[in-house]
């Protein structure tokens, strides 16, 4: 609940939501800035009320592993800015996405995954929850009549689990056409929000059941972190915390994580502008290059799902995909002759960041995979950061006709 503003919390914006949700100064000294909570474990007053909290007769803390004051208020605001009824916060998207798992999913139950995730999630299902017995089917989930066909041939379906822009190559998948095929099946649909972040979509608004985030890219936004987290019902949530699996996983966020994405969400919304505008405008010079024979931003009318994106999305985000003329040899002279933009992987950072996922986040796809699936081994991933635009267009420019040069001399 929001406290300064109770009455009317589902009528402000995100960013205010986003700085003043669940906290009251003066409830904390008057602290301005929420404290850290920098405790593992909490005082019982009494035994008898020790074993009530066990029991859950009684509201409070018991050990970090479930609950954390700095934990809890991260956990409202998420809530409130994905428009779900509870959050639960996390080590990394990997445990956010795992502790899910593993609390929903028995052996003998089936799940139908979209083809093109982030290569750990990939292999977390097909190669991880295969090995305890579930069954993993995959399917393409911008193809409803293939999907509502992989639906309806398992027979013990639990959930459909996908990401919306995919990772890496910004496919996107219609929320409410899913989620409602998905629910037709008596089946849980969940959504991988990382790359839009509550403030380009609210997949729960859309008919999704759960999403999850790595709170390690935009949500914590300056890449000195990793964190994660499920957002949803009250009901699946606190079937997730309690008897599920995060505390049995282990997978808890520190104390001093939570207060650093509670920090990072605080300019979320404004960071989130700022990426779009740049990304469109570099997504522009990449389309307009002669070494640059693809480009994908969900922002280009060129996008083969642009009024899907429309629709569906705010912003087009600060991802853009793209392939060179020369394949991946190009590419790799590309990112070397970089200067400003960093060889790394992960996104969402102030820091322009540019990676390879055929031999980086998507090695986790054997070749054959990445050939069936659509991940071009020549694909390069962009995030763009926060730097100015002016400088990153520059440096692009730069490595592109250098590159471009030393081909023509070669050719
Ligand atoms: C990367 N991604 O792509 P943690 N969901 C999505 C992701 O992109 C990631 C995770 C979950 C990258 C990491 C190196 C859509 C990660 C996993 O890393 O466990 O917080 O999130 O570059």
């Amino acid at each position: 609940m929001d406290k300064r503003q109770p009455s009317r919390n589902a009528e402000l914006g995100l960013s205010t939501r986003a700085i003043h949700h669940g906290y009251d100064p003066a409830e904390e000294h008057g602290a301005l800035t929420p404290p850290i909570f920098m405790t593992s474990t909490y005082a019982f007053e009494t035994a008898e009320a020790g074993s009530e909290l066990f029991r859950g007769e009684r509201a409070g803390y018991i050990y970090g592993r479930t609950r954390n004051p700095t934990q809890a208020l991260l956990e409202a605001r998420l809530a409130s800015l994905e428009g779900g009824e509870a959050a639960l916060a996390v080590a990394s998207g990997m445990g956010a996405i795992s502790a899910t798992m593993w609390t929903l999913l028995s052996a003998g139950d089936s799940v139908v995954i979209d083809r093109i995730l982030y290569g750990n999630t990939f292999a977390f299902f097909t190669k991880g929850l295969t090995r305890f017995g579930v069954n993993v089917r995959l399917a393409d989930f911008t193809d409803p009549d293939a999907l509502a066909q992989a639906l309806a041939a398992e027979d013990r379906l639990k959930l459909v689990y996908f990401e919306t822009p995919a990772n890496p190559n910004l496919r996107i998948i219609d929320v409410a056409r899913v989620s409602s095929l998905a629910k037709s099946a008596g089946a849980l649909s969940i959504v991988d929000n990382t790359f839009a972040t509550p403030i380009l979509q609210n997949p729960l608004k859309l008919g999704a059941d759960l999403v999850v985030h790595s709170a390690t890219k935009y949500l914590g936004g300056h890449g000195d972190l990793l964190g994660g987290a499920v957002v949803g019902s009250s009901a699946l949530i606190e079937q997730i915390r309690g008897t599920g699996l995060r505390a049995l996983t282990g997978a808890t966020l520190s104390p001093l994580n939570a207060f650093l994405i509670l920090r990072g969400l605080k300019t979320l919304e404004v960071r989130m502008e700022r990426h779009s505008r740049s990304a469109q405008q570099i997504a522009e010079l990449l389309g307009s290059h002669p070494l640059v024979s693809h480009v994908t931003y969900p922002g280009l009318k060129s996008f083969p799902q642009y009024e899907l994106a429309q629709r569906q999305m705010r912003q087009p985000g600060g991802l853009i995909a793209f392939e060179l003329e020369g394949g991946v040899e190009a590419g790799m002279a590309f990112m070397n002759r970089l200067e400003l933009v960093v060889r790394a992987v992960s996104l969402g950072d102030a820091e322009t960041l540019v990676q390879h996922p055929a031999s980086m986040t998507h090695a986790t796809y054997s070749a054959d995979e990445r050939k069936r699936h659509g991940i071009s081994d020549s694909l390069l991933r962009l995030s763009v950061g926060l730097e100015n635009v002016e400088d990153l267009m520059a440096d692009i420019a730069q490595a592109l006709d250098h590159v471009h040069a030393s081909k023509r001399q070669a050719d």
